[in-house]
């Protein structure tokens, strides 16, 4: 196993810290592994791509002379639009889409915390076998499934965080007070439901409503990830989620106006704060 740095200067912070710090239930353990950086000659046959959803094509791209004939990539990006960007650079590789509903932050410089047990689904847009290094998830105690639905899953996890996220950096709160916003959201869930329907993924329309609400109760304490990207002067990625929504809506003739007038606001306010729109 190595881990893939993007330049020189990360490879020597990477080294002056030791390695890979994973904190588990307050139980800290820093792993040696091996790195080296995007210029590495070493041919690479699977590579777990982790980046934002902002900085995949790129990695990729700076990467992509290194994989043997039929490498593999698992892209475990938030949202749509990086996994078939990424895809299109890399024609002859197997890219296999993930959708995590893991929890983690990074509390320091290569140091991750565990911060709740999710599950894993995986699968590619191609219909194909599940591969047989599935079985060493399993035996890492990664809990996971192989999808043949993975796009649904992905459409779902989207228009989730599409009728929660923009409205909690809007209205300057935690997903529990959503509920009161209930308006928004409803109004949000309703268009979500029609873009799903006539773009061509109604089953991860099934039900929105409800889950939405469920999700907003189960995380009522928390900040959503797009409120505590802006609360830190962090780039979103809002072109991989509303964005993605709103563009998919307008190439299907789906007229979305309350998506999009979030969308503006939304653009407005990072624009406000000095941060990247897109
Ligand atoms: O995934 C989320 C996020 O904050 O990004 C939830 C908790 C589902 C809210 O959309």
């Amino acid at each position: 196993m190595r881990l893939i740095l993007r330049d020189a200067t990360r490879l020597a912070a990477y080294a002056r810290k030791g390695g890979l710090t994973l904190d588990e239930q307050g139980q800290r353990l820093t792993l040696d592994i091996a790195a080296q950086t995007v210029d590495d000659d070493e041919p690479i046959q699977r590579v777990l791509v982790a980046c934002k959803a902002y900085d995949a094509e790129h990695a990729v791209a700076s990467i992509a002379p290194r994989l043997r004939p039929g490498a593999e990539l698992l892209l475990l990006q938030n949202g749509l639009g990086s996994q078939d960007a990424v895809a299109a650079l890399v024609p002859d590789a197997r890219c296999v889409f993930v959708s995590s509903t893991e929890g983690a932050f990074r509390d320091e410089d290569f140091s991750v915390v565990f911060a709740g047990n999710g599950f894993n689904w995986l699968g590619d847009t191609q219909n194909g076998a599940a591969p047989a290094w599935l079985d060493e998830l399993s035996l890492a105690g990664i809990p996971h499934q192989w999808s043949s639905d993975i796009l649904d899953r992905l459409w779902r996890k989207l228009a989730l965080n599409c009728a929660i996220n923009p409205l909690t950096v809007l209205d300057d709160c935690s997903n529990g007070d959503l509920l009161q916003h209930r308006d928004e959201v409803d109004a949000l869930c309703d268009e979500l439901v029609q873009v799903l329907q006539t773009c061509g993924q109604p089953e991860a329309a099934v039900g929105l409503h409800a889950e939405v609400n469920r999700v907003i109760q189960a995380t009522a304490a928390n900040y959503s990830s797009m409120y505590q990207d802006v609360a830190n002067g962090r780039r979103t990625e809002i072109s991989y989620l509303l964005g993605h929504v709103c563009t998919t809506a307008r190439a299907h003739g789906c007229h979305a106006p309350y998506l999009n007038r979030i969308r503006g606001q939304l653009i407005a306010h990072l624009q406000a704060r000095g941060l990247p729109s897109d």
